[in-house]
């Protein structure tokens, strides 16, 4: 049984919680809520009323959206989210002082008294600070993507949709811009935003993300790696490529293949490669989430979520294979 999710699409922190799913490469059941109707079900086990709301397999009930991002994490971190320094300030000052001021600067006909004005200032002081950090590091903790961008960003993209154009006319707000579009136009984004009906017990159940599917336990999965890489891993332990070029760090997972589209990967990406050895790996046994996941195509291909244990690998063989 997967883990049931209550979440609304819209929502900044049903959303960061979306994407840390995505990027641990998990699958839940996805139960789209209505907050004018919220289920009796999602009330039983979380009273206050708020998504997201995670329910675990034991009964574990976690409805803090954080919360969901640290678990989702602790069950595969590909990115390396969490290396990148202590988040926990930023983190405090968004959903602190700089949600107070997006509430009202998006909805001031529902805080009466409350100036729009004041809200826009308090706020863009706020997005200039990160904007500053941005263009000085890269990224808002370090160079590196972390759990700050991960959990920031939907909010600052919902200030957006409160006033595009004065937000994209902002000299002083080009560097956030360009740090909001990389997630904006992340593949991961049409994914964590996609739609369904509210939930009920008696409709169709949907599972998150819609458009994968679970790896099955009982049919190997294929690797193609450069032989030095495999030597390589062997003798460290893991193995962290992701495909021809590229690290699991950058990619956020490691591309594998069922029997059937090997070959077709092998002359895509490794005929002119020198020497390449083809990983049969027990899925069974690996250390990290597996998931299909749909390529532009429609295709699904199965990603590992982490890096590969050598002991998962049950043959080697070189490639191209004799005749
Ligand atoms: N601190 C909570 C806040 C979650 C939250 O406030 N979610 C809003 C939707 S964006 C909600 O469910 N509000 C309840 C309501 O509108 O009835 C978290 O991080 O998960």
């Amino acid at each position: 049984m997967l883990p049931i999710l209550y979440s609304f699409r819209r929502c900044p922190y049903a959303m960061r919680a979306r994407w840390a799913l995505l990027e641990a490469g998990l699958r839940v059941q996805w139960r789209e809520i209505a907050l004018k109707q919220k289920p009796a079900e999602m009330l039983q086990v979380s009273p206050k009323g708020t998504v997201p709301v995670l329910v675990l397999n034991d009964g574990t009930v976690i409805d803090e959206s954080l919360a969901v991002m640290e678990w989702a994490l602790d069950q595969a971190d590909p990115r390396r989210l969490r290396e990148a320094g202590d988040a926990s300030a930023l983190i405090d000052q968004n959903d602190g002082p700089f949600k107070h001021h997006l509430d009202r600067f998006k909805y001031t006909d529902r805080y009466p008294g409350e100036l729009q004005d004041t809200h826009r200032v308090a706020g863009l002081a706020i997005l200039r600070s990160w904007n500053q950090r941005i263009a000085t590091k890269g990224w808002l903790l370090s160079d590196e993507l972390s759990l700050a961008d991960a959990a920031l960003w939907p909010f600052v993209r919902q200030w957006r949709t409160a006033e595009p154009q004065g937000f994209d006319a902002d000299d002083s707000l080009q560097e956030l811009r360009n740090w909001l579009n990389r997630f904006l136009e992340d593949p991961r984004f049409e994914r964590l935003m996609q739609r369904a009906d509210p939930w009920n017990a008696g409709g169709p159940q949907h599972q998150f993300p819609a458009d994968a599917i679970a790896v099955p336990q009982d049919q190997p999965l294929f690797h193609l790696a450069l032989l030095n890489d495999w030597q390589a891993a062997q003798a460290s332990g893991s193995y962290r490529i992701s495909t021809r070029g590229m690290m699991l760090e950058q990619v956020g997972f490691i591309h594998c293949s069922w029997q059937e589209q090997v070959d077709a990967t092998y002359q895509r990406f490794y005929a002119d490669a020198g020497d390449v050895v083809l990983l049969e790996i027990d899925p069974a046994v690996v250390d990290a989430p597996l998931r299909a996941d749909a390529i532009p195509t429609g295709e699904l291909f199965p990603h590992l979520y982490g890096p590969l244990n050598p002991a998962a690998v049950r043959s080697v063989t070189a490639m191209p294979k004799a005749a």
